[in-house]
């Protein structure tokens, strides 16, 4: 048995309740088979043992108190995956699915994708199953404030820094980083995602879904095509979907789908931004809420997006939204890109058969690394206590992005996968991350 083979068996074996972070793991390690062969060094050093054990995983309650004096207990979590690259670096995600296997799997990929980043940012993750819909802004508070009178005895600006992720946005940023600050009595960068009066950096709000857009464009610049024209399909409707859909709108793009958890809306004319972010961002209502107020729009309940026909989908919203029928669908109807703004949207099997049908896939470790990225400048400015323009972000991020697709393109080409971005993303991050780990020694 290969070693790749038996490092999965040990992972199926030992974490046999946490199926997403089983599927993480098996995509990653299965694509770098052809590097792990070529190195004998690292199964001698036991690195990919190494990699997929977490180096700490703190799991804490958090006790709150609701508006009518009821008492509440959420289960949270900070896996503090691989410092070798930099101070643990992800973000947080408050949903009542929220499990060990969850932010293990997220913590796993956000390590390979900060690697791709090139910048100095080590790999976290952390979240609690508190579920923030129709929820109070003083019940958000009072939770986000216990959350982290625990958390803060485990992170800090040079040890671990959280940021957003779904259902955590400027507003809990905010509630937390007071917290931390009152508690320890310190005014560091310990968050990203923080208001732009104190410490936030222009773009970052944007910059997952614009990222995710620049990936896209990279591929089509250098295969003289452009988003112009193009009829793309988003699903989701919070951060990252809402920029995406902004950016390949600016590009000349018709975006004409986006969905939240109870369903999704189909507008032919493409989709008004304006409507969508007052009733998403603003009252924080439904999705249904935007075809009642926009004409022409058909609204459904349930899942759906990927039967709408397309050039372009981009998966936007959560873990395993994209299963092989829908990948079925999208073939079918001709569409030439999947790239995922989200964390593993796609399943393994339609992520296969995307690829062997010729699709260009772009994986979210390489494709929404644009977020974190720019997390990553947040920490850049706060530790020079300054800020730069939203022009010089969104150019660092652009050229971030650009990076990451050739790092990706060209590992698949020289490991003799041409165009496959998954296996060259995989190897891309890893290749930086081993040799790092190899030269700190076993630790
Ligand atoms: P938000 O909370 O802002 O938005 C999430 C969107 O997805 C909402 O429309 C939500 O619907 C929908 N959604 C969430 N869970 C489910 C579910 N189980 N089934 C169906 N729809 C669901 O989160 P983000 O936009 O920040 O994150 C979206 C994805 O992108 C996640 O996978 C996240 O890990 C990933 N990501 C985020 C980055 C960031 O910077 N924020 C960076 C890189 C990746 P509803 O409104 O009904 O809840
Ligand atoms: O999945 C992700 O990359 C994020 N949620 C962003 C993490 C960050 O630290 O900005």
């Amino acid at each position: 048995m290969s070693y790749v083979d038996r490092v999965i068996d040990e992972v199926k074996a030992k974490n046999a309740h946490e199926p997403e972070f089983i599927q993480a793991v098996t995509e990653v390690l299965t694509s770098l088979k052809p590097v792990i062969d070529a190195n004998p060094q690292y199964e001698k050093a036991a690195l990919l043992e190494r990699i997929v054990e977490p180096e700490r995983a703190i799991i804490f309650r958090v006790p709150w108190v609701d508006d009518t004096g009821v008492v509440h207990v959420n289960r949270a979590f900070r896996v503090q995956f691989n410092s070798c690259l930099g101070p643990y670096k992800g973000g947080i995600r408050l949903h009542p699915s929220v499990n060990l296997g969850i932010i293990k799997f997220l913590g796993f990929e956000q390590t390979f994708k900060n690697s791709l980043t090139t910048l100095p940012m080590g790999g976290g993750k952390g979240g609690s199953d508190f579920d923030p819909k129709g929820k109070s802004d003083n019940e958000i508070m009072r939770f986000c404030q216990s959350f982290m009178t625990e958390l803060c005895k485990h992170i800090g600006a040079d040890t671990d820094v959280p940021a957003g992720d779904i259902g955590t946005g400027a507003r809990e940023i905010g509630y937390m980083f007071g917290q931390y600050k009152r508690i320890r009595n310190v005014w560091e960068g310990v968050l990203t995602g923080k208001g732009l009066s104190y410490g936030g950096s222009l773009a970052r709000t944007e910059a997952t879904g614009y990222g995710l857009v620049y990936f896209v464009q990279e591929h089509l610049t250098c295969h003289n095509d452009s988003f112009a024209g193009k009829t793309v399909v988003v699903s989701g409707s919070g951060n990252v979907a809402t920029y995406a859909v902004q950016k390949a709108q600016q590009l000349g793009a018709t975006v004409v789908t986006m969905s939240d958890s109870s369903g999704w809306v189909y507008d032919p004319n493409g989709i008004n931004l304006a409507v969508m972010k007052q009733v998403k961002e603003v009252e924080r209502a439904r999705i249904s809420e935007y075809a009642a107020r926009v004409e022409g729009v058909k609204y459904f309940a349930g899942r759906g997006v990927w039967s709408i026909p397309c050039d372009i989908a981009m998966p936007c919203a959560t873990q395993n939204e994209l299963f092989i029928d829908d990948a079925r669908q999208l073939v079918a109807n001709g569409c030439k890109i999947v790239a995922e703004g989200a964390n593993m949207p796609t399943t393994l099997e339609a992520t296969e058969y995307l690829i062997e049908s010729g699709l260009v896939f772009c994986p979210g470790k390489a494709s929404n690394a644009g977020g974190v990225a720019t997390s990553g400048l947040e920490m850049s400015q706060n530790s020079g206590r300054l800020s730069w323009s939203f022009e010089e972000v969104e150019e660092k991020l652009k050229g971030i992005m650009k990076n990451i697709y050739h790092a990706a393109d060209d590992a698949a080409k020289l490991y003799g996968f041409e165009g496959n971005l998954v296996v060259g993303a995989n190897i891309a991050g890893f290749k930086k991350l081993a040799d790092a780990m190899l030269a700190q020694g076993i630790v």
